[in-house]
């Protein structure tokens, strides 16, 4: 059965925009992932860690027969193959691939959480998620383009 999902993509090294490009092209082409939708891609101000360059993001809408945990295995792949490291939480990357809603579905385990904890304050998230799905619930907090405009969402800007 397939499953309805949604993406986030997010670079801030070695080309971002040519990352993130790539990244929803290996998507597309991924036997066990099905490319439904890709928002715009956005320039955005670092969240989190301040001292490093600014982010291209994007949010996908995915189809899949895989599990979330498998979803979140196969993206991992991805995000190794671009060259990924994790020096230490939220350092640069050149390629990051979080999985924001999975269905309905909530789980909270050391692996996932779903739907993304952080989500709905990020606007670097909800703009693009609103943009494709501005309908979409995120969990209880309420529907993405509610969040969009209510979140912090200063220094994120359609590219
Ligand atoms: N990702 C983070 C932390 N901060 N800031 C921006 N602008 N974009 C991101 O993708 C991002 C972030 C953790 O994954
Ligand atoms: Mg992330
Ligand atoms: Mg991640």
């Amino acid at each position: 059965m397939m499953h309805r999902a949604f993406i986030a993509l997010g670079s801030n090294l070695q080309n971002p925009q040519a990352q993130v490009e790539q990244a929803l092209q290996t998507i597309a082409s991924t036997q066990a992932l099905k490319l439904i939708k890709a928002s715009s891609l956005y320039k955005t101000s670092p969240v989190g860690y301040d001292n490093q360059p600014d982010f291209i993001n994007a949010v996908a809408e995915i189809e899949t027969e895989l599990s979330p945990l498998d979803l979140l295995h196969t993206l991992f792949d991805i995000e190794n193959k671009h060259g990924r490291e994790r020096p230490f939480p939220n350092a640069p990357r050149v390629l990051d691939l979080d999985v924001l809603l999975y269905e309905d579905v909530a789980i909270n385990t050391p692996e996932l959480t779903l739907p993304h904890p952080r989500m709905h304050s990020r606007g670097f998230v909800m703009l693009p998620l609103a943009e494709i799905a501005p309908k979409i619930n995120i969990g209880n907090h309420g529907y993405a383009d509610e969040l969009a405009t209510k979140c912090d969402n200063h220094g994120v800007s359609k590219l």
